[in-house]
């Protein structure tokens, strides 16, 4: 029987071959996936323990949280920020940045995470998931502050999210390629499944809110007309639709299998760029889905050339399968 890679050696191994993996970012990475392990046992208690529901409270994005959003936040929050590798934190769930306490030490790297995407989904027991990103904190000035934060996804030095669904899965990258870890609950630790996933370039899939149809801008809606035109149409090929509504399960869909995942603007909040953030849902996403070989854009431009302006900024998302993707991008060029 071939012998199972766990997390902490595969990290340790990419460490020693290619350097990608200094030491406190090993460390961090193993410090997350912890804490995922331990988000997956509170979401999988479900009804049994006294997790789902909402909590009295809203996010900074004017939502209503979830008990969950809340514990996961706070798991995340205690089990990083003790360890040294850290300077900051920053979460969906927090308006603020958080600095990690003067009682420990100060570490060069910044984490990002929306501690539980798809909380919509927790109390109908469909997949959600942990989103995070790590970048590193400017050394060009003592402490820590928000704009430290604003880099743009070209920066990151890793990303990945932990999908709670019918097995624990574990999808990061350091920029060296995606491998995926799935948890073994005997051995409660996490064991490389998958190496360097692609995402084809070609797909007959797409992921799409159709119920914004109405509110979609023109190229959305010529691209998704002509996936529903079929074999008879301009595509030549018919279509196939999911939306799960939690960007993790869509986006783990489509590396696993390919596909194209869109949430774009619409007029619906025409302020608004799109739904969905870009430090710690989008870079991240985008990020995983280059290093698998597809391609993520906004519409116009290559979601992590974007350089932020706001914390908790939102954008337009179209990510997945190269060659679907630049069509849409190419519509847009087009208009
Ligand atoms: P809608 C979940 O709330 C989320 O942020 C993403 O995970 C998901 O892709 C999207 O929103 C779903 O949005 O408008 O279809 O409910």
């Amino acid at each position: 029987m071939t012998q199972k890679v766990s997390l902490t050696r595969y990290l340790v191994e990419q460490q020693r071959v290619d350097g990608l993996i200094p030491a406190q970012l090993r460390l961090l990475l193993e410090v997350v996936a912890r804490a995922c392990k331990r988000i997956s046992f509170a979401v999988n208690k479900g009804e049994l323990g006294d997790v789902m529901g909402a909590a009295e409270t809203q996010n900074v994005q004017g939502e209503v949280q979830k008990k969950l959003d809340i514990i996961a936040n706070e798991v995340l929050i205690e089990a990083n920020e003790w360890g040294g590798h850290l300077a900051a934190m920053a979460s969906e769930e927090m308006e603020g940045i958080y600095v990690v306490p003067n009682r420990y030490p100060q570490g060069e790297y910044l984490l990002l995470f929306d501690p539980l995407d798809g909380s919509s989904n927790i109390d109908v027991n469909v997949s959600i998931g942990t989103i995070f990103s790590v970048l590193k904190k400017p050394d060009d000035h003592p402490g820590v502050q928000e704009a430290d934060f604003l880099q743009a996804g070209a920066k990151q030095v890793a990303a990945g999210y932990c999908i709670y669904g019918p097995q624990t899965t574990l999808v990061l990258t350091v920029g060296d390629g995606v491998a995926m870890f799935t948890l073994d609950r005997e051995q409660g630790s996490f064991v490389l499944t998958q190496e360097n996933l692609r995402v084809p370039e070609d797909t007959k899939e797409f992921a799409i809110n159709m119920s914004n149809m109405r509110h979609w801008d023109a190229p959305v809606k010529r691209y998704i007309d002509e996936c529903l035109a079929g074999k008879d149409g301009p595509r030549g090929k018919d279509f196939n639709m999911r939306w799960i509504a939690s960007m993790v399960a869509d986006v783990h869909r489509i590396l696993m299998r390919g596909g194209v995942f869109m949430y774009p603007w619409d007029k619906r909040e025409p302020e608004k760029p799109g739904k969905l953030r870009l430090m710690y849902e989008a870079n991240p996403m985008s990020w995983l889905v280059e290093q698998a070989g597809g391609a993520a854009t906004n519409g116009k431009e290559r979601i992590l050339d974007i350089e932020p302006t706001k914390l908790h900024q939102r954008v337009s998302v179209i990510l997945g399968s190269k060659n679907e993707v630049e069509r849409v991008t190419g519509y847009h060029a087009e208009k």
